[in-house]
């Protein structure tokens, strides 16, 4: 059984549609990030950094509990596991490459982009520009990337398409202002709509509202999601 530490947010998207691909039997944990839960003791001791997803895996190597976090982590560890979703052995160098490329640009570009537009303080032209434009850049190398190509790693579906769709499913709030944000890259459309349409894709959605998580963006939220805005005590 696999305890999934969740929130409503892109990173743990990826993790449920790949549980939800998988079939692997799991156990949703809630973390409600904008009161705090993350910085509880209790979960720090499975993410040292304090964000979702992570998972513990009550059956993992040698039989013994495993916690892991990091979202492109946890997709090549059910990856193994399960044996899914990893395309074929040649394919390696290219699923590592596309897998780090989303993990240490599409995702955290996306992030700050959300930021700077929806949580900031003051509006910073600086910052939206510059993220914006990073996130525009990296569609496009994926617009590129899949040029002949259904999906990311060829002809089959895997963690990458996955672990894109979960930040593309964002891009209204990445890059609001446009009626289709994705309208520039088609060949990356399609592929979101590809992903979206699968059974499992709908079932990992249907986890938002399995909780009723905190909606509201007050004090207690604001320190909580953004403890380095406020002097520590
Ligand atoms: N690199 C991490 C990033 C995780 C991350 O930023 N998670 C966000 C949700 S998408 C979070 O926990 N936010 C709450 C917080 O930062 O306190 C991953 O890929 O899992």
């Amino acid at each position: 059984m696999i305890d999934f530490y969740f929130h409503p947010t892109p990173n743990p998207a990826k993790v449920a549609l790949m549980l939800e691909e998988t079939g692997l039997p799991y156990r949703l944990k809630p973390v409600d990030t904008r009161k705090g839960e993350q910085h509880e003791p209790a979960f720090h001791a499975i993410n040292p950094n304090d964000k979702v997803p992570a998972i513990v895996d009550h059956d993992g190597p040698d039989g013994a509990p495993a916690r892991l976090f990091d979202s492109s982590a946890i997709m090549l560890y059910l990856g193994e596991k399960s044996g899914q979703f990893l395309g074929r052995p040649g394919d390696r160098p290219e699923l590592l490459s596309w897998l780090f490329f989303i993990a240490s640009g599409l995702g955290p570009f996306s992030g700050q982009a959300v930021h700077f537009q929806h949580a900031a303080p003051e509006r910073l032209e600086y910052a939206v520009n510059r993220y914006r434009r990073e996130v525009q850049r990296h569609y496009q190398v994926l617009e590129e990337r899949l040029e002949g190509r259904e999906y990311l790693l060829g002809d089959q579906y895997s963690i990458l398409d996955m672990s894109a769709w979960g930040w593309l499913e964002r891009a209204p709030r990445v890059l609001p202002g446009d009626d289709d944000p994705l309208a520039a890259w088609p060949r990356l459309h399609a592929l979101y709509q590809r992903v979206d349409a699968r059974p499992a894709a709908a079932r990992a959605k249907a986890l938002d509202t399995r909780h009723d998580f905190k909606t509201e963006m007050d004090e207690q939220a604001l320190r909580a999601l953004f403890p380095s805005n406020y002097p520590a005590t």
